[in-house]
Parts: C-alpha cells; sequence; structure tokens
C-alpha cells in the first residue's frame, strides 16, 4: 500500500507506481496525513489493511507519516522523503531517524522507485517469479549502459578521443571460501571491526527474536574481490543482508550491487556523527535501493528483518510481537 501524506506528492508516487506496474504487483494508494488528518491514518492503518504485506508511506516536510504507519503495523514499512523544502533534508532525516522498536526502511530523497524496489524485493522472498524480474531488470542494466556509452561518445565526437584496447587479464584468485551456518537467512556484513557495537546489538536483538544469523567482516574497499567471492555463495542461501558502515558507506552499495535481495544498511556514527554514512547508504540511484535505518540503530535492522520474516513465518510474528510488547512496557514503566 502506497500511503501519500498529500496528494502534492503524486509525481513521486508515480515512480513506485511505474515498478510496481511493471513487476506486476498489486497495490493501493491512499492519501492521508499524520500531522492533519490522524484520524484518517488510524482509520486506514486499522481497516483497510488486511491483505497488505507491505508499507510505503511518501512524505515532504518534517515527514512523521512513515513512522505513524510503522507504529499501526507490524509490517515492513518503507520511508519515501519528499523534496519540499530543504532539498529534501528534514524529510529524509524525519524518515531514516526513527527510535529503538519502530523501524523505517528510508530510501532517498523522492527515490519512490527504490522504495517500491524494496516492497518488490521483500515480496519475492517467497515468489520466485517475482525474484526472476528483479535478476533480469539487473542484469538489463548492463546492455542499457553499454549504448548509453556508445551514444555518449557518439555525441561528444572529440578528435582525441582514444579508447582503450581490451586485454584479457586473470585477477588474482581468493581462496578464502565463506562459510555460513546453514540455518541462517540473514547475513550481517561490517566493513570493519570498528562497527562491534552496532553490530553487536543487531545480533543480541536477532537473538531475542530467535532469527539465525551470520556475521562476516569485509572491507570492501581493501578486498572487493573476497566481498564478491563472499556475495556469490551467499545468494545461494541468504534471503536477507544487513550492511554496516561507517564513512562513506561503500559496503552497503557494494552489497547492494551484488545482490537484488533487500539490503538493509545501518549506518554507524563517526566524525561527523554519522551524517556522512547516512547520506552515502541512503541515496543510491535508481534501481539499487539499500533500506536504510536511523545512525547506530542495529536493533532497528533487527526489527524490519523480523517485520519481513513475520509475513512468512508465524513463529518469528509471535516473537515480534512477544518484544514490541515489552519494548512499550519499558518505555511506560521504567
Ligand atoms: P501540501 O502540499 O498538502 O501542503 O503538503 C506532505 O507529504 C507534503 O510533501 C506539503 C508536504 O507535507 C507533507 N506532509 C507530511 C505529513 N502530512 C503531510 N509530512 C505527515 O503527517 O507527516
Amino acid at each position: 500500500m502506497l500511503i501519500l501524506g498529500s496528494a502534492s506528492d503524486i509525481d513521486v508516487a508515480k515512480k513506485a507506481v511505474d515498478v510496481l506496474e511493471q513487476m506486476n504487483v498489486a497495490y493501493d494508494i491512499k492519501v492521508t496525513s499524520a500531522h492533519r488528518t490522524h484520524g484518517l491514518v488510524k482509520d486506514v492503518m486499522t481497516n483497510y489493511t488486511d491483505d497488505i504485506d507491505v508499507f510505503i508511506a511518501i512524505a515532504g516536510l518534517a515527514a512523521h507519516l512513515p513512522g505513524v504507519v510503522a507504529a499501526y503495523t507490524t509490517k515492513p514499512v518503507i520511508g519515501v522523503p519528499v523534496k519540499a523544502k530543504l532539498g529534501g533534508l528534514d524529510s529524509l532525516l524525519s524518515c531514516a531517524q526513527m527510535q529503538v522498536g519502530t523501524p523505517v526502511a528510508c530510501v532517498g530523497i523522492d527515490r519512490a522507485d527504490n522504495a517500491a524496489m524494496i516492497a518488490c524485493q521483500i515480496l519475492a522472498y517467497d515468489d520466485d517469479e517475482l525474484k526472476a524480474k528483479l535478476i533480469n531488470k539487473r542484469a538489463s542494466y548492463v546492455e542499457k549502459m553499454i549504448t548509453s556509452q556508445e551514444e555518449l561518445i557518439n555525441e561528444i565526437g572529440g578528435d582525441n578521443y582514444t579508447p582503450s584496447a581490451r586485454v584479457e587479464h586473470k585477477r588474482p584468485k581468493v581462496d578464502e571460501e565463506l562459510e555460513l551456518n546453514k540455518d541462517s537467512k540473514v547475513l550481517i556484513l561490517s566493513e570493519s571491526y570498528s562497527n562491534t557495537d552496532t553490530v553487536q546489538k543487531i545480533i543480541k536483538t536477532l537473538d531475542i527474536l530467535n532469527i539465525p544469523c551470520d556475521y562476516k567482516v569485509v572491507p570492501s574497499t581493501r578486498n572487493p574481490d573476497k566481498l564478491e567471492n563472499y556475495m556469490k555463495e551467499a545468494n545461494k542461501q541468504i534471503e536477507l543482508f544487513i550492511a554496516v558502515s561507517n564513512l562513506s558507506s561503500v559496503l552497503a552499495g557494494a552489497v547492494v550491487s551484488h545482490t537484488t535481495k533487500p539490503v538493509i544498511g545501518v549506518p554507524c556514527s563517526g566524525d561527523l556523527k554519522g551524517i556522512d554514512s547516512l547520506l552515502s547508504m541512503v541515496q543510491m540511484p535508481p534501481g539499487v535501493p539499500t533500506a536504510t535505518m536511523g545512525i547506530d540503530a542495529g536493533e532497528n535492522a533487527a526489527l524490519f528483518i523480523a517485520r519481513i520474516l513475520s509475513n512468512y513465518h508465524e513463529d518469528v510474528k509471535e516473537n515480534l510481537e512477544e518484544y514490541n510488547k515489552l519494548i512499550h512496557k519499558n518505555a511506560y514503566f521504567e
């Protein structure tokens, strides 16, 4: 279900509609604002959501709508910040920086197409046809890129343009094999050991929810071949990836480039308090989304995973409900 904070968000929402039409995924659209029409949001979330598996909430300015939608459901919620004022940064931070317990997966500013891609990736969990469509779409980028390069070179037509000759070289072999716990459908990848605090929050929360996971440290810029090897193996078994990264979040983008399965990104705080890492993770180009959590929000990454798995596994749904009760209890009485 697409929920727009205002009819004025329609141009952004249409980008999601285009992807869902292309992928042949059924959707509903509602327009309602958490600020202006709170009762209506509650009515939609209470009475119209029985068949809904994923929500996409689209809003500009103080974008509280995605958070309010996430508060009313235990299904995955993807937030799309809209460029209204401040270039959309106000809205991006409102979407991404959710408190522990109520995760919203944020995409880039105006990137409703990427929100729809994440929705498709989530729905593909038990839909092989949709999985194949996502793989084909990704593969089609190669041909498009080569064609656009040829067109661009023809257009430039510079006298000194000298194409480099293709010389076949073999990359050095990386022998380190990826060993996975056979029950894991979730793989946490971290750029470095300095992100351990955040990784611990993820593992601890997944553990409480009884969701098996694996964890590997792969410095993507220092060892891209190792990451590629890992991802080739991991794609055979893993259904959901979590990328944890600091500074320029190359790892998250690299993981996304190696899979068409959902990638949940967790930016970590560093010199710029994590804003560098958040922006480089969330502002992905169309077609290659990172479902980005708030800075250091490891628990929310695990809870977002649980929301996805709850659609398919009754035991995870029950564990998530128990966890939420505990959070509410602590929020009110501690
Ligand atoms: P109008 O054009 O209707 O004045 O709305 C909308 O999503 C829109 O981008 C301006 C912007 O306000 C946003 N809006 C929210 C919420 N309700 C409306 N962020 C909300 O409840 O969070």
